[in-house]
């Protein structure tokens, strides 16, 4: 090899160097581009600053790109222009929400089980020829083991035996005509069950989401920030279950999967109320219509939860009211969360009910029980654990499921 051959050589080395340095600084800067979108929420974790940062929203903070350093030694010095960079980075495609008109009634077959042993057994049972008090005794015991309660089963049997009595003949569809309209009248089909996710004036509307771990809370706050993204509304979430890290990377990515930003700590126990109090104001700057703020839900002992849940409410409240304190039960654990249900009463003011598991229990009875018990309605169910398994409650509805 002579000396131009070697020269040759030499520089084909440094040329290619450059490119690959090139290349590699190229597709960090492509890599650290911030999402595109609109800037909505200006908060960002600085090193000396606030504990909490957003993500999964516009907000992140772009790395200072490292062109030159690191990147080789001094042949970067050669470094050819980087290849032209796309001006914005693709977003990631956003699921659309399903919409949620007739959501229950879609969701019908899911609650089958329910409906074999409370409405069919119910249908069996008073469409016998003769109703005698053994037959009113299988009546009563197919409520209670379907968990509508003491209370609420004798109050439905009184209605129905008075019902039946005025009744001459009893063909098939007048019973089922009547026990309709007899387990509509036990789920008080007047009361509100509206959700208040609606901004007022300067602040978004602020939804707190309490109840034991393992019920679906952050599930059903996935489930219903993509209710509301549906409603095309602006949402943001508040990860305040600050004690299991999973928690919070898991209602991460439910916003990530509809473009709705995550108020989180980036330090495992952080102060719950804090980045409660932190969701609200990022929602307050970034003109959101709701903040849906998940918490921690360990039952060791009531003290605990009421001091701590009890804190989250009243920082978050230096903001103004909390508009709806909802409790997450799971349907299949019967008289036990009916137990919790209580507890978490006394704890918080609650509005509303969400039953979640209603696909996975014969127990549908429940929903009648804990809105006697409470005095709260059942505002959601959920019915599955796909992402949009989450129905308004609408008494007529489930009955009908219940009936078919
Ligand atoms: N079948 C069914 N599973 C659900 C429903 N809601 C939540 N889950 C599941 O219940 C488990 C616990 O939910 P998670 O939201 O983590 O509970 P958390 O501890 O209260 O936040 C998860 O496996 C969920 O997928 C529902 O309506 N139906
Ligand atoms: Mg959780």
């Amino acid at each position: 090899m002579d000396t131009t051959q070697l020269i040759a050589l030499l520089l084909a080395v440094l040329v290619l160097g450059g490119v690959i340095a090139g290349l590699l600084a190229g597709s960090r800067r492509r890599r650290t581009r911030p999402p595109a979108g609109p800037p909505s929420a200006p908060e960002r974790a600085e090193s000396a600053g606030p504990a909490t940062a957003v993500r999964g929203g516009p907000a992140e903070e772009p790395d200072q790109p490292q062109a030159g350093t690191g990147a080789g030694g001094p042949v970067a010095v050669a470094e050819p222009p980087a290849p032209p960079v796309p001006p914005v980075e693709p977003a990631p495609a956003l699921e659309r929400p399903a919409p949620v008109a007739g959501r229950l009634v879609r969701l019908r077959a899911r609650l089958s089980r329910s409906g074999g042993a409370l409405g069919q057994g119910l249908l069996t049972l008073l469409s016998r020829d003769s109703l005698d008090a053994a037959t009113w005794d299988e009546v009563e015991e197919t409520l209670l083991l379907a968990d509508v309660g003491v209370g609420p089963s004798a109050e439905l049997i009184e209605r129905l035996r008075r019902r039946v009595a005025v009744l001459g003949t009893r063909d098939p569809a007048e019973v089922r005509g009547m026990l309709r309209e007899e387990l509509i009248a036990v789920l008080d089909p007047d009361l509100d069950r509206s959700l208040a996710t609606t901004r007022h004036e300067g602040r978004p509307a602020v939804v707190l989401v309490v109840g034991v771990n393992g019920t679906g809370k952050t599930t059903t706050v996935g489930k219903l920030a993509r209710v509301l993204v549906a409603e095309d509304k602006d949402v943001v979430l508040g990860a305040a279950d600050t004690f299991r890290a999973a928690a919070v990377d898991q209602l991460e990515t439910w916003g990530e999967r509809v473009g709705v930003p995550c108020v989180r700590s980036d330090r495992d126990g952080a102060d719950p109320a804090s980045v409660a109090f932190d969701a609200v104001r990022v929602g307050i700057e970034a003109e959101a219509d709701v903040v849906l703020i998940d918490t921690a839900g360990r039952l060791q002992n009531k003290v605990g939860l009421m001091d701590e849940l009890g804190k989250v409410k009243r920082v978050v409240e230096k903001h103004g009211p909390v508009d709806e304190v909802l409790l997450v039960l799971d349907a299949t654990t019967g008289q036990n969360g009916m137990q919790q249900a209580r507890v978490f009463s006394e704890v918080v003011d609650v509005t509303g009910i969400v039953l979640t598991k209603l696909d996975g229990t014969a127990k549908g009875g429940i929903v009648i029980a804990v809105q006697r018990e409470l005095g709260v309605p059942v505002k959601l169910v959920g019915l599955g654990e796909g992402p949009d398994d989450l129905a308004p409650f609408e008494p007529e509805a489930f009955v009908d499921a219940l009936l078919a």
